[in-house]
């Protein structure tokens, strides 16, 4: 486009290249932009309609985005225009105004209630609140091209209507406040183009019919048949399961191998049935309460299950694009939990780990998350797993997000859950698109998984489908809503259902019959029946039930020990940079201790830390290590990813080892505690063969995902056979920093540990936790591992080690006394972790005598033979103390104490040492903390 096109003024496209360029100047043509910019242009000053409009949009004249300062310049005098010329291009400004206000808020006037309630509208999209007024006569003269919408009609006047079924029909959008202008203006032109919003074919429309058929019949003979029993009907947002089988088609159509699907218990019987193609069987079996008591009966071991609306389960469906993978996480009732969880296992799905760097392709999966409207804005963990979204370590390629939105939450009306008017409003903060539809309106929320589907085609970002309907019944079958919320119920009463909407339609439509529709109910119910019939007739016959994966503890079996030779070639290649790359001088030296360490028994912990995932790699094990500050390490320890100090640029020497066999990703994670474990979580069960880490920055912090450890890591098992080898890094240990970053609650893991669910350790030296960080990945039983990990350690010369402790042996889950004679000790002391070398470095060690000092470095599961093993070398033995630094409250004490006197011989007591009950984990000074191990030390090796 030339500069000269203005002759003969095209004013409209002008207006419209103005109106673009004051929104954001870089988008528009370099000569236009000089000539904005240009308060004395000739040009300007040659087309008087074009000097005119500047003035016109100049914000003291009310248009609404600042311009920069040079286009605010005042353009030159203008020639005189004609009257009729200055009233059609004050009406352009209006109708533009319009225009926009339909866009950023026609949403406010759309039909989206399928109960009926009045939108309540806006002033600024009606034409007769502009100045001028927009008559139907000036509406006529507007051109629409100048207007530049995309909807048809060749004036306003035609355009407007259209413009309003857009955007304040059935479906409603809010888009506007996206910051990048490619995509507002992508997502205006799919909008008002309507080509995602074409009509279904005849064909299609019977199909649509046919499953809101399936959805509303299954929901319908479980109520009838099963009176009382829970089943979260998806009645009043049928439409939901639709809506999931466009999505998987268009996923699949884009190159997708897996969906994977979160959500909560509404409607989640529906969506194993149909979506991921569970049998009807495996459903009733579920009412029927046989696959629970059947099971369990056969085998108690293989866990204690969960209820039917929490199961995941994994499907094949054919598409027209070949067949593809559907899976439903499994979900415990914590509302939205699950999100971070789907979000790892996309990416996990995403990731091929089989090179050193691992290549990302969010083609390969497409998470859906299905949110309830009371959820959505009420749990933290939302906005954290929105805020994943375009972090390079986490994303996906956009997650599909539908809020399946009854307006209410069990009894809590919308204005008593949110301070926001839709249920939506946190993902504005994103700059998600929003489409806001009608679920009464079927081929519209169709229409929406299109629209939304070929934005995250083309962006690879993240949208929210805010599916609106209502809940037909109580929020379980075993609830009254017209308790709480009479009106809304009657209402609801008399609202027929949208497969009934929808039949009405097509029959109208004469696309079917009345019989047809009522064939396709009958069919319906006769396959339930049928399946019914089937599945008592097999009552007494329980299937085999699966392997849930508790195994016999396989962990001794692994060799972690690692040649020497081996060990110095990856030591080096660790230290290895490009030639051109500068490392921090100070950082440098550090790094350069490693290359002597190795051989002067020095190895400290970050560096067997890089030297066991070395060895993974070069054995064929992905690893994937996040968490806050990470790459470097909070206590400046790690340095996996250097930072040339000339240029900035990130050289990881462990992602460029000669022979690597498998990708090695590090991540700093945002400040998150619940999505950042969420995800990782999810990711470990996705990516069984891979060692995944998440580290904490203090111990402390990792309560904050309280929820996902309860929920899915130590329970996961037990409920859903769903393990994993996820391996959390938590910084532990009391060093007189105050209440936080002292625990890491310990005790909390302990509880938590039954029936070979997890393992928690706390090692001692950088050998042992090499041989621990190797054990967990190798070990043929994935479970997931705790690790209290030190910070004064880290660079303690005691805890550092000899090479030959890394090409030799393995992990020990005790360690005897190194110092004492163990025929003679009297007294054995024992303790976990860092305060081993309080006890050996104490004024009252030196005293201590016959006292021998053990350290159990496997916590759970409990290592009752080595213990008692170790009890046996000490025959002499008065007296076992268990001493802890943490509280008594607190700690592993009370998870030990039992199997220490399992351990004991009989007639030797056991004593505790350590902190007394307290409220709070630690002391806030650093005098009171230091007289406390002090005291512990001397109770401990001292008095009696
Ligand atoms: C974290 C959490 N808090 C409370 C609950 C109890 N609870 C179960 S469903 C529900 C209402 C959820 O409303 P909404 O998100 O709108 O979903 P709906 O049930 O309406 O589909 C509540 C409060 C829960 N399951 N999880």
């Amino acid at each position: 486009m030339s500069v000269h096109d203005v002759d003969g003024l095209n004013s409209g496209y002008a207006k419209l290249l103005l109106e673009e360029y004051l929104e954001n100047p870089a988008a528009v043509p370099d000569e236009w932009r000089a000539l904005f910019e240009s308060g004395d242009s000739e040009l300007v000053a040659a087309h008087p309609g074009l000097a005119r409009l500047l003035e016109v949009l100049r914000p003291e004249n009310g248009h609404v985005a600042a311009p920069p300062a040079a286009a605010a310049a005042p353009a030159p005098a203008p020639a005189p225009a004609a009257a009729l010329d200055d009233e059609l291009l004050g009406a352009v400004a209006a109708g533009t105004a319009l225009v926009k206000a339909y866009r950023t808020h026609g949403h406010l006037a759309a039909r989206l209630d399928p109960l009926g309630s009045d939108p309540v509208g806006d002033p600024a999209l009606e034409p007769d609140s502009l100045v001028p007024k927009l008559t139907p006569e000036l509406q006529a003269r507007i051109p629409a091209s100048v207007l530049r919408v995309h909807v048809t009609g060749e004036t306003l006047a035609e355009a407007l209507p259209r413009l309003r079924e857009t955007y304040c029909g059935t479906m409603a959008y809010e888009i506007e406040h996206i910051a990048n202008h490619e995509e507002r203006v992508w997502l205006r032109k799919a909008i008002e183009s309507g080509r995602y919003r074409t009509p279904l074919s005849a064909d299609d429309k019977r199909e649509l019919l046919s499953r809101l058929t399936q959805v509303e019949g299954l929901e319908q003979y479980l109520r009838r048949t099963f009176l009382g029993q829970k089943q979260f009907s998806i009645e009043g947002l049928d439409v939901l399961v639709p809506m999931l089988d466009e999505a998987i088609e268009l996923a699949a159509e884009s190159g997708a191998h897996e969906v994977v699907i979160g959500m909560a218990h509404r409607g989640r019987l529906n969506v194993l049935a149909h979506t991921i193609g569970v049998p009807y069987e495996e459903i009733l079996r579920e009412f029927e309460g046989e696959r629970t008591t059947e099971a369990i009966a056969a085998d108690p071991e293989k866990g204690s299950g969960d209820v039917k609306y929490h199961h995941g389960a994994e499907g094949t469906r054919p598409t027209n694009a070949g067949e593809i993978t559907v899976t439903l996480a499994a979900n415990p009732s914590h509302l939205e939990a699950v999100d971070p969880v789907v979000e790892g296992r996309a990416r996990a799905e995403e990731t091929d780990r089989s090179t050193r760097h691992g290549v990302h392709d969010p083609k390969i999966a497409l998470p859906v998350l299905i949110h309830g409207d009371a959820s959505f804005p009420g749990q933290g963990v939302v906005a954290e797993t929105l805020n994943l979204e375009a972090l390079g370590g986490y994303q996906t390629g956009g997650t599909l997000h539908i809020i399946g939105n009854n307006q209410i939450g069990f009894t809590t009306d919308p204005q008593e859950g949110r301070s926001t008017r839709y249920s939506s409003d946190l993902a504005k903060g994103f700059d998600i698109p929003i489409i806001h539809v009608n679920a009464d309106d079927a081929e519209a929320a169709i229409s929406a998984v299109r629209l939304a589907l070929a934005y995250r085609r083309r962006f690879g970002q993240d949208v929210v489908v805010d599916l609106v309907g209502y809940r037909r019944h109580g929020h379980n079958e075993q609830d009254e809503a017209a308790y709480t919320q009479p009106l809304m119920a009657e209402r609801i009463a008399r609202q027929p259902s949208v497969r009934e909407q929808f039949a009405e339609t097509l029959i109208e439509q004469a696309v079917l019959s009345s019989e047809e529709a009522e064939a396709q109910t009958e069919q319906v119910v006769t396959e339930l029946r049928s399946a019914h019939d089937r599945l008592k007739g097999s009552f007494g016959h329980p299937d085999r039930v699966e392997d849930d994966g508790v195994a016999a503890d396989t962990s001794a079996e692994v060799v972690t020990a690692v040649s020497a030779d081996m060990l110095r070639s990856l030591n080096a290649e660790l230290l290895r940079v490009p030639e051109d790359f500068t490392v921090h001088p100070k950082l440098m030296r550090q790094l350069e201790r490693r290359l002597t360490s190795i051989d002067e028994g020095a190895i400290d912990w970050g560096q067997a830390e890089a030297l066991a995932f070395a060895t993974l790699l070069v054995e064929g094990i992905p690893i994937r290590l996040t968490g806050q500050d990470t790459e470097r390490g909070t206590f400046s320890h790690r340095h996996l990813v250097l930072h040339d100090a000339k240029t900035g640029e990130r050289y990881a020497p462990i992602q460029n080892l000669d022979e690597a066999q498998a990708s090695f990703e590090v991540h700093n994670s945002p400040l998150s505690e619940f999505a950042a474990v969420g995800f990782e979580y999810g990711y470990s069960v996705a990516a069984p063969e891979a060692l995944v880490l998440w580290e904490a920055q203090f111990g402390d912090f990792v309560n904050g995902a309280q929820v996902v450890l309860d929920q899915f890591l130590v329970s996961g098992l037990s409920k859903w056979g769903q393990t994993s080898r996820l391996t959390l890094l938590l910084p532990h240990g009391y060093e007189g920093n105050g209440p936080e970053h002292s625990s890491a609650r310990l005790e909390r893991f302990l509880q938590l540990a039954a029936e070979g669910n997890i393992r928690v350790a706390n090692c001692s030296t950088a050998g042992q936790y090499f041989h621990l960080l190797r054990r967990q990945a190798l070990d043929a039983t994935a479970r997931p591992l705790v690790v209290m990990t030190p910070k004064g350690l880290l660079r303690l010369k005691e805890a550092a080690s000899q090479l030959a402790e890394l090409s030799e042996g393995r992990f020990l889950s005790v360690i005897g006394d190194p110092r004492a004679e163990s025929e003679s000790a009297r007294r054995l002391v024992i303790c976990s972790g860092k305060l081993y070398y309080d006890l050996v470095g104490s004024d009252a060690a030196a005293d201590s005598g016959d006292v021998a000092i053990a350290r159990l470095e496997q916590l759970y599961p409990f290592p009752l033979d080595e213990v008692r093993a170790l009890l046996e070398s000490y025959p002499s033995l008065d007296e076992l103390v268990w001493v802890q630094e943490e509280p008594q409250n607190m700690g592993a004490w009370r998870a030990t104490r039992h199997r220490l006197e399992q351990a004991l011989p009989q007639g030797v007591p056991l004593r505790y040492v350590g902190r007394p009950w307290r409220a709070s984990p630690s002391e806030g000074y650093p005098t009171t903390h230091a007289r406390e191990q002090d005291r512990i030390a001397r109770e401990a090796l001292l008095t009696s």
